[in-house]
């Protein structure tokens, strides 16, 4: 069974108060080759760039932006150091899951202080925009969250960067922000970081699926979703469960060497448009058999998107009884089958898509199989 709480009802004080996700940074090979991916694929505008040209020396950072997402894309400039050693472990994936705080030293103090591992200390950069604080700590693998404190800072991005020129280059999509952020862990790990996010971040769990809810014939996982106070904040967790075969969770800790960011969902009003721009752009996207969407209107009911139209495109319907949910996942981004993106657009409903579980893992594993991974 899926169980659905409901975090508003809660009323004790948040020790961490979220605005929402700030950034996400990946470390990848070619940052520069990876924005232009982002760019003419996914139509994110280049927006601030670090590197030799403002004064630093070991790493280059592209910043983009397409309604409220933000994407860091650093690359190492050196044969060692932190950068170029995730690189090496992890390929290109999501290094920093950064939140947008109020006070960055608070938050850092109030989840260190309940057991988060400290990655770095609060600190400050200043430029003449003024002033924006920080300061980090680990979750799973090697990834982290930084805390960001913009108090009224007034430049595109952060102390250190320089402004881009208007991006002619980049050609939108209409995404407009991170519902969600996936993590898989390693065997039997989901509970541990379940009680990392409740206990040292105040999170409460929102929604979970059993083996039962996510079984195919073959392989098998468990989902918990976490959320944080005021729910602008969800992070599903995936562990892997025993199953005949090999599972997607196993497949991407394998090549991913560890646990990591597995999906990113962002958020449209329009996934009709948004999908077909993606598409027309190149982004590869799964694809379920016709019979799902023969079942869809007696499974779902009366929606407002034409079937045929969703079925061209491939977008999954899911109801719950606050509303309806339409979602669509793209192949992995990269070379190794680990990072990759869903497209979701509420109706209402909260649903993470429970009713496509099955159609989803099965496209997944015809996928896994093709690679030789099953
Ligand atoms: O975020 C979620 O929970 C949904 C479902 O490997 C999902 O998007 C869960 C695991 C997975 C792919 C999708
Ligand atoms: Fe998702």
């Amino acid at each position: 069974m899926a169980t659905l709480m409901h975090p508003e009802v809660v009323t004790q004080k948040d020790f961490l108060p979220l605005n929402g996700t700030d950034y996400v940074e990946f470390y990848a090979g070619n940052a520069r080759q990876a924005a232009y991916f982002y760019r003419l694929a996914f139509g994110m505008k280049l927006v601030a760039y670090a590197g030799p040209e403002t004064g630093v020396r070991d790493r280059a950072s592209y910043v983009l932006q397409q309604g409220k997402i933000r994407f860091v894309l650093t690359t190492s400039l050196r044969a060692d150091g932190e950068i170029a050693e995730h690189v090496r472990v992890h390929g290109d994936g999501v290094r920093d899951v950064a939140l947008w705080v109020d006070d960055a030293k608070q938050a850092w103090k109030e989840t260190t202080r309940r057991g988060a591992r400290s990655v770095r200390e609060p600190y400050e950069l200043r430029d003449a925009q003024g002033v924006v604080k920080l300061a980090s700590i680990a979750t799973y693998g090697d990834t982290i969250h930084t805390f960001v404190e913009r108090s009224g800072y007034s430049g595109v991005f952060m102390p250190g960067f320089r402004t881009e020129p208007e991006d002619r280059a980049a050609r939108p999509t209409g995404l407009l922000y991170v519902d969600h952020m996936v993590g898989n862990v390693g065997w039997n790990e989901m509970n541990r970081w379940v009680d990392f996010y409740a206990d040292a971040m105040g999170f409460s769990l929102y929604q979970h699926f059993d083996d039962k809810d996510i079984s195919t014939e073959y392989s098998a996982l468990m989902s918990k979703v976490m959320a944080n106070g005021n729910g602008r904040v969800k992070f599903p967790i995936n562990e892997p469960a025993e199953g005949r075969r090999k599972s997607q969770v196993e497949e991407y800790l394998e090549f991913y060497h560890g646990p990591g960011v597995q999906h990113i969902a962002l958020a449209t009003d329009d996934i009709l448009s948004t999908v077909s721009k993606l598409q027309e752009q190149g982004v590869g996207f799964l694809r379920v058999p016709h019979s799902y969407y023969s079942d869809l209107e007696k499974r779902v009911g009366r929606i407002d998107e034409p079937i045929e139209e969703l079925e061209k495109l491939g977008v999954l319907v899911d109801r719950d009884d606050e509303g309806y949910m339409l979602q669509i996942f793209t192949r992995p981004v990269e070379d190794r089958p680990t990072l990759f993106y869903e497209i979701i657009q509420r109706k209402g409903s909260r649903s993470f898509g429970k009713g496509n579980f099955r159609a989803l893992f099965e496209a997944i594993e015809r996928e896994q199989a093709e690679r030789g991974n099953l």
